[in-house]
């Protein structure tokens, strides 16, 4: 009988992973910890099933149907199964709900779940992350008829109840550059907005709700025209007829995801605030899903780096297992070092952003989030692709071949440097971040440094802040060159 290779297992993503246990274990009061627990423990169940699920089974994507036998227009979409437990498992286990609690770890005890959920959703995540994203700009706006509306459904525990957002921003001519935005926002004449026009990508046409950027008719060119305008899609159980899905993109990965260019004509919609400044409007839900695009990006490190070790211990070259060649655990050890960073990083943003929506931020933690998130994003988003990459190299060929599922994590990585924000255009918004929040950014390293007398090894944290601002300043009248060089400063900022 030829050598049968036994393939990698996947242990469980909670029980065994040292890196957030050790962090829930230093910041969670253990009185959160039983139902936190019993949360992470069925979601990591979830996780292990789907993988395992997955691997005996065909991978589906996501159907669209525009006309039925009829000729009626019906543009309904048939779901993985995956996608149809969404809207259940999701309510159960609080994803978006606990993160709005009102306690200081909330955000935290979210991002663990969606940490732990993501791979098993299939990306399902995206419309979470989008939804989450639309509360904090609902709740930004101050518009309290829209809120009311709006937020018990996003923040429901049941899912008869529960409604997704969209965020609807790129279109053919700009996806970085919104200022290019052509759908325009008109009022009829029961003075009701309406929106007319084509938005090219769209990850959550399943969802109930939407914001989306529009321009007021007549307003003029360029971002400031903007408006931010909150829209329902659908009629009892038909999608409104002023909404059609033209096609669902064939796209490298995230391949579950139903993600659609639609045409809008004449949708009913409702401004969040001043029919203006919708891109600050916007900032906010921005912000919130670059959060959530930071802890997937770490996930999906997280689930290569598990596959990569188990499998070390189960393959055997030149004599021994993998993991005893010294090269190879080597390099085992250098992604784990990748890895640990990455996810420091992104839920260090986490915390913040929950202490900062508490209120409970000191007021330099503010600019500290503001930096921050722009930087995590940009940076786990580059090192989920660049860790995928060498996770796959490390089951040899077979990371090559799709049944393995190995392929897939690769795919799928790539989304994360380019949806919410591409790697340059965040590592311009980091340059304003910091331009907007020198002073205080000041305060948070001077405490850092403060603490670097008694734990050396951050001095570099506080060097290599003072070297980045020292090269800002330097660069200030020449914006070309500091442009050229924003991403070599955003990644010395995000790595140190
Ligand atoms: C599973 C993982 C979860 C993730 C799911 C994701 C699903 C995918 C969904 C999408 O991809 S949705 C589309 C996402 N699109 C983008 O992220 C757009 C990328 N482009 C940018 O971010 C540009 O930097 C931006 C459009 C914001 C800038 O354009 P402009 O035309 O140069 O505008 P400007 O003047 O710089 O900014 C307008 C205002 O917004 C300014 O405020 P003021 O009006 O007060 O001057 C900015 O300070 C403010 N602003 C911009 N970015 C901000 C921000 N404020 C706070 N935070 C930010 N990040
Ligand atoms: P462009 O803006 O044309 O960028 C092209 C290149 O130019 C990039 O490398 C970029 O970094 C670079 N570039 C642009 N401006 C600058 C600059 N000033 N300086 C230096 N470099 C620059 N959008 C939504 O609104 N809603 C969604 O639900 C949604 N879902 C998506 C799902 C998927 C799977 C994908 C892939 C995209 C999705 N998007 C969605 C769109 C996504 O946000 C945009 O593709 C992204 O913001 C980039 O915009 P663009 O495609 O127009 O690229």
């Amino acid at each position: 009988m030829d050598f049968l290779q036994t393939a990698p297992q996947l242990v469980h993503p909670y029980r065994n992973d040292r890196t957030l246990l050790a962090l829930l274990d230093r910041v969670i009061p253990p009185d959160h910890r039983p139902a936190l627990d019993a949360d992470l423990d069925a979601l990591g169940d979830y996780a292990q099933m789907a993988w395992e699920r997955a691997r005996r089974s065909t991978p589906r994507t996501p159907v669209l149907t525009r006309w039925d036998a009829w000729g009626r227009r019906v543009d309904r979409i048939e779901l993985t199964e995956v996608w149809r437990d969404g809207p259940q498992l999701t309510t159960r286990h609080a994803i978006l709900a606990a993160g709005h609690e009102a306690h200081e770890h909330a955000r935290l005890e979210q991002f663990a779940r969606v940490y732990l959920y993501h791979l098993a959703s299939e990306f399902y995540t995206c419309p979470l992350a989008m939804t989450d994203g639309a509360i904090a700009a609902l709740k930004a706006s101050g518009n309290q008829a829209l809120t009311e509306r709006a937020l018990p459904r996003f923040l429901s525990r049941d899912p008869a109840t529960f409604w997704l957002s969209g965020q609807w921003m790129t279109e053919t001519a700009g996806g970085s550059d919104v200022g290019r935005t052509g759908t325009v926002a008109r009022r009829d004449e029961a003075g009701q907005w309406r929106l007319y026009g084509r938005k090219w990508f769209s990850s959550a046409v399943v969802g109930e709700a939407a914001l989306a950027l529009a321009r007021p008719e007549g307003a003029g060119d360029g971002t400031q025209a903007l408006g931010l305008f909150y829209v329902e899609t659908m009629d009892g159980p038909s999608r409104k007829p002023q909404l059609a899905i033209d096609r669902l993109k064939d796209k490298l990965g995230t391949r579950e995801l139903p993600t659609a260019e639609i045409h809008l004509d004449g949708l009913p919609a409702w401004p969040l605030g001043e029919l203006a400044h919708g891109v600050r409007q916007v900032a906010p839900m921005l912000n919130v899903t670059r959060t959530w695009n930071a802890v997937c990006a770490v996930a999906s490190m997280a689930r290569a780096l598990a596959l990569a070790c188990d499998y070390a211990a189960r393959r055997e070259a030149f004599g021994r297992p993998l993991i005893e060649q010294p090269l190879h655990a080597q390099t085992l050890a250098d992604m784990r070092a990748e890895f640990e960073g990455a996810f420091a990083l992104a839920f260090e943003v986490a915390q913040l952003l929950g202490r900062v929506e508490q209120g409970r931020a000191a007021p330099h933690e503010s600019a500290l989030l503001r930096l921050l998130t722009p930087l995590a994003k940009l940076w786990t988003g580059k090192a989920a692709v660049a860790l995928c990459s060498e996770a796959l190299e490390c089951f040899g060929g077979a990371g090559y071949i799709e049944d393995t599922g190995l392929p897939q994590l690769l795919r799928d990585a790539q989304v994360y440097a380019i949806w919410e924000g591409t790697t340059n255009v965040l590592a311009l918004d980091s340059l304003r971040a910091l331009a907007e929040g020198l002073p205080s950014l000041r305060t948070a390293m001077d405490l850092w440094m403060a603490d670097c007398h008694e734990h050396a090894a951050l001095a570099p944290v506080g060097e290599a802040f003072e070297a980045t601002t020292r090269q800002v300043a330097a660069l200030a009248d020449d914006r070309a060159s500091l442009e050229a060089a924003a991403r070599g400063i955003a990644i010395t900022l995000a790595r140190t």
